[in-house]
């Protein structure tokens, strides 16, 4: 049926009306009206009758709102510090920056209960998000209550996904206990997200360096050598296709790393991928500054270099890396993050991570879609739609389409901003992209149909978001390719009973 005489026949009117604009849905570029009605996608193209409320999108880009799949909100890290952003001010930045959902991270350290972290999390974010959320559920106490029983009812509760590490001392997963979860991640039907890095390699260098008094910032690069990502990834790689799990490897950097996830798929492996803004536009460089402010820039993975860039830039262009986040994890530039030792802290002792979810998508779009590396589908796949696919969200979240969550963004491409910290919405007191000039700018943002951004202002309030418990995970599924080794050995039936596929123990 043609959708705008479905909505007139209605008649109704729509709470909301967004007009002339591009309108990006699946696939294709309408030109029209987009009409809200209780907080819905109601109609989409031709001409509309006024709204209750009407904005105009004359000549500007018409964009689902994006989905920030990875950023780190009112969580401590493995080694106690708290990140600078709380779920107000998280989500009010991601909201400026056309976002209107985030899966921040509930994050269990040892001794902690699922059940404990997640109504400690929910409470928080009820109480201050103005945007909708879910969570994925950091995973460092893989104890057999927690395998078998909480997690598989924190699943069942839409907690969909969960991320584990291979590095750092308290939060690190052996092999057999990354095993063990993604056995339980495929029997529940959940989505494994692993850190990878070799935790030893890091360490064995990291101590070098120390004892030679190596301990600036720019050391973080060298500690974290891109073999450490490279191997790390191959072995996780090679444990979901020991279980035959789809896994995905988060915050991408290097390219040697983007070749053996390439590789993997071509094998058939389910295995995804996701990368960030600072993959793209930094380099170890930027670690190199005069004092300690390298430690500004420093996150693990740690940025790369040039060529590395290239290769995230291709992985995300030819679709090895699905997603886009932005990883953000922000940590001020004072005793409560990088510095806690003042100016005698070393590279090991700062708080890991960079602040980035309001540029996530500004920077992609200037840079990318702008600059022709990627069209305006492949910018909305790596921004929202596989986001939502991936974490158990569409089709409510992720495009525009009838009867979706009316979650837009208005871009006007025109746009000129030269970034500064202060024009920004968090709270790391800084930026690492200070002074860069970009094209492009999400000028009114809604969520769920409230008009959340416009004019520059906030128009939500405190706890107006909406908790997302999540569906299952909807992932591409590849098949192991016919002569290989998976296809021909491994999964035998002693193999296939001890993961539960098989129909009896051996
Ligand atoms: N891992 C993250 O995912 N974010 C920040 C730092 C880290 O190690
Ligand atoms: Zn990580
Ligand atoms: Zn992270």
């Amino acid at each position: 049926m043609d959708t705008t005489i479905a909505s007139l026949i209605g008649e109704e009117r729509f709470d909301l009306t967004i007009r002339g604009g591009r309108i990006v849905t699946d696939g294709r570029v309408i030109e029209g009206d987009l009409g809200v009605r209780d907080g819905r996608i109601a109609a989409i193209g031709g001409s509309l009758p006024p709204g209750l409320r009407d904005v105009d999108a004359t000549g500007r880009w018409v964009l689902p709102g994006g989905i920030d799949s990875h950023c780190h909100v009112e969580q401590r890290s493995g080694m106690g510090m708290m990140c600078a952003d709380d779920f107000y001010s998280a989500t009010v930045s991601a909201a400026f920056g056309g976002t209107t959902t985030i899966v921040p991270f509930a994050a269990q350290h040892r001794g902690m209960s699922v059940p404990e972290v997640l109504a400690d999390y929910s409470q928080r974010a009820a109480e201050k998000a103005v945007i909708d959320y879910g969570f994925h559920l950091i995973l460092a106490n893989p104890d057999a209550t927690t395998l078998s029983q909480d997690l598989p009812a924190a699943i069942r509760d839409g907690i969909t996904s969960l991320k584990v590490y291979m590095t750092y001392d308290r939060m690190k997963l052996e092999d057999i206990e990354l095993l063990d979860v993604l056995a339980l991640a495929r029997a529940e039907g959940a989505l494994v997200m692993v850190h990878a890095e070799n935790n030893d390699m890091i360490r064995w260098i990291a101590q070098r360096l120390i004892d030679r008094g190596h301990t600036a910032p720019k050391f973080h690069g060298v500690a974290h050598d891109p073999l450490a990502e490279t191997e790390a990834a191959y072995r996780a790689i090679a444990l979901a296709r020991l279980v035959d799990v789809p896994l995905l490897l988060v915050h991408v950097a290097g390219g040697d790393t983007v070749e053996v996830i390439r590789q993997a798929q071509l094998l058939g492996a389910n295995v995804l991928a996701e990368s960030c803004p600072q993959y793209l536009f930094l380099t170890a460089d930027d670690m190199d500054r005069p004092g300690l402010e390298g430690a500004m820039f420093c996150c693990s993975p740690p940025a790369r270099d040039a060529d590395a860039q290239e290769a995230i830039w291709r992985g995300l262009i030819d679709g090895t890396l699905a997603t886009y986040s932005s990883d953000h994890a922000p940590y001020r530039f004072d005793e409560t993050g990088k510095l806690p030792k003042g100016d005698a802290t070393t590279f090991k002792e700062m708080a890991n991570g960079v602040p980035g979810i309001e540029l996530r998508m500004p920077l992609l779009f200037s840079e990318g879609f702008l600059k022709g590396r990627i069209d305006i589908h492949q910018f909305v796949a790596l921004t929202a739609t596989n986001h939502a696919k991936l974490y158990g969200l569409a089709p409510r979240k992720g495009a525009i389409a009838l009867g979706a969550d009316a979650d837009i963004a208005v871009w006007n491409a025109e746009r000129e901003t030269t970034i500064t910290a202060a024009m920004l919405h968090d709270n790391a007191g800084y930026t690492p992209y200070e002074g860069r000039t970009i094209q492009g700018w999400p000028e009114v943002v809604v969520s769920r149909g409230r008009v959340v951004v416009e004019d520059n202002t906030l128009h939500a309030e405190r706890g107006s978001g909406a908790y997302l418990r999540r569906g299952a995970p909807d992932l591409p599924r590849r098949a192991p390719v016919p002569g290989t080794d998976r296809q021909n050995r491994s999964h035998g039936r002693v193999l296939k009973a001890l993961i539960g596929l098989g129909e009896d123990t051996p």
